[in-house]
């Protein structure tokens, strides 16, 4: 068996071995190990899409997060249950050296996982090989180092986005949430006034449902005039769109049904739930629907958008029977292939809820973590349904620190920072390391209303936007920003620990009942509307 020589480390691969990279090898096959000199310290885990996981941890398989209907919509649904510690596309242990050995795929349906003292690759459909040539990276050495040189593999076979200067955005979603309309955006637009924003975004809200895309009666002057209104203050204007999900009672799902993924049974695949209701996920191989996906992007640029927020995209990956028999994320790359051709080179695409490796080259931007939120963690989340996915500020930072290895292929977008002190749990600190994340990221943007700003919080908004930073990484999770130590530490701590209490089987039995979330979500909306008759 071939043996990959690394310095001091002798490692035994099972698979054909090509020539040795700077740093590395490249490997093929359709089922490949690598044996481990002695037993590792750590584990990297790299979940499937934007929100899912992606963490250091011991070298064990963590616990299998809740509820199991969000599977669907914050983790590769079809390993939810593996007992290895598993990877999408990627796995790398750590030994006690300090060293790391890394194994990542140059392919798209690529897969890693931990077992019996080995890091085994495989390919989900090895009968319909998508992977032309050598299929995989091995490196060991320096954690940054070897990350580094498997991002520029990926860059050479996949291609880059964007990576100079990224635009600064002011994004609606963690202020108003869906409670915005045509009165209040053009208030805050009119507020921000002379702060040097690039964008402004309008996130979820405008739409008649997901899936009809087309204004709703909270903007009754239409998408044109709202993409002139902020067009007209000097910036680029953004739009959210999940183009590839659509809920079940909109005109698209009930009057296209074969545009839509099914099992082997004929039930539509559930991509989720969520506007209380269940999502489902469209066939990017379909032509139809394909047809229906490049005249949407093109109408949404006609409108006068060209920076596209475009999420919840992993649907289009789902396992299940579609119009052409692709490997699903074949599928995937195929739409967004199309949407990107309809938007054209000049549009700004900022992926979200996306697949990491098969979005790269087609997206300018990638979100790299989960939601933000108004709030640190929340000990349900954490503690007891062991989800490391929902919104919150512990869970966005922990998960885009460990994808800053992407930043030489594309913008990293790390989610919004705040800087109100008003409705807002997040303490100055916790404030501070968001924004420090955003420097890190080099991605700037906040969705705090100008309204609730105090003048000094205004005036750091200000210095935020205007200078540029010098970073410099000191640690795994420690920088130097303008001089300053920062260290991500305090949220990188894996929520492992389950607190049993009186009201964990009912946590645990609510979280998988449809109408108490329907219930919570509407709850949710009434506290935000509140909210806005203050304003
Ligand atoms: C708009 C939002 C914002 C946000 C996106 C995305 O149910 N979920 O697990 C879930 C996860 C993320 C999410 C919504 C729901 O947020 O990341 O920035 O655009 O959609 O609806």
């Amino acid at each position: 068996m071939p043996i990959l020589s690394f310095d001091e480390r002798q490692i035994i691969a099972d698979c054909e071995v090509s020539t040795p990279e700077s740093g590395g090898y490249l490997l093929s096959g359709s089922n490949i190990t690598l044996a481990l000199p002695e037993p590792p310290r750590s584990y990297y885990h790299h979940g499937w899409q934007s929100w899912s996981l992606a963490t250091w941890s011991a070298p064990r398989a963590l616990p299998v997060q809740k509820p199991e209907m969000y599977h669907p919509l914050q983790i590769d649904p079809v390993y939810a249950h593996h007992p290895s510690p598993h990877g999408n596309w990627l796995g790398a242990v750590g030994f006690d050296d300090g060293n790391i050995l890394l194994l990542g795929a140059l392919g798209l349906d690529l897969h890693v996982q931990l077992r019996d003292g080995k890091l085994q690759g495989w390919y989900e459909s090895p009968t319909r090989n998508i992977t032309p040539g050598s299929s995989w990276f091995a490196g060991y050495g320096p954690e940054h180092q070897v990350f580094n040189t498997y991002a520029q593999l990926l860059g050479d076979r996949f291609g880059r986005g964007r990576v100079g200067k990224s635009y600064r955005v002011w994004c609606s979603w963690y202020s108003l949430y869906t409670a915005i309309d045509e009165q209040i955006l053009s208030k805050t637009f009119q507020s921000l006034g002379e702060l040097p924003f690039d964008v402004l975004q309008v996130d979820d809200g405008w739409q008649i449902k997901v899936g009809d895309w087309q204004a709703n009666e909270k903007f009754p002057s239409g998408m044109e005039a709202l993409a002139n209104g902020i067009r007209a203050t000097g910036r680029k204007a953004g739009l959210w769109l999940a183009p590839l999900i659509a809920v079940e009672s909109s005109s698209l799902f009930q009057q296209h049904p074969s545009w839509f993924i099914r099992n082997s049974t004929g039930n539509f695949v559930s991509a989720g739930f969520n506007w209380g209701e269940p999502l489902y996920a469209l066939d990017t191989t379909h032509p139809g629907a394909l047809e229906w996906l490049a005249a949407l992007m093109k109408q949404v640029r006609a409108w006068g958008f060209d920076y596209l927020k475009l999420d919840f995209l992993y649907a289009a990956a789902l396992p299940g029977v579609r119009h052409l028999d692709l490997p699903r994320e074949a599928a995937y790359r195929n739409g967004l292939q199309v949407i990107r051709d309809a938007m054209g080179e000049d549009a700004y695409f900022l992926a979200c809820g996306a697949l990491i490796l098969p979005s790269l080259g087609l997206c300018d931007g990638l979100r790299i973590g989960p939601d933000v939120a108004d709030f640190w963690e929340s000990e349900r989340d954490a503690h007891i349904l062991c989800n490391p996915t929902t919104p919150g500020a512990k869970n966005a930072i922990r998960t885009s620190m460990h994808r800053l290895w992407l930043a030489p292929l594309l913008h990293t977008d790390p989610d919004v920072a705040y800087f109100r002190s008003k409705h807002t749990s997040l303490t100055p600190e916790q404030n501070a390391l968001l924004q420090d994340l955003a420097r890190v990221c080099n991605f700037k943007a906040t969705s705090d209303l100008p309204q609730w700003w105090t003048d000094a919080e205004r005036q750091s908004v200000r210095d935020f936007l205007e200078q540029e930073s010098v970073v410099k990484r000191t640690g795994c999770y420690t920088f130097k920003i303008d001089g300053r130590e920062v260290d991500f530490s305090s949220a990188m701590d894996v929520p492992l620990a389950r607190k049993i209490s009186l009201a964990t089987p009912f946590v645990l039995w609510g979280g998988e009942q449809k109408w108490i979330l329907h219930f919570l979500s509407e709850k949710e909306r009434g506290k935000i509307e509140q909210k806005k008759t203050e304003l």
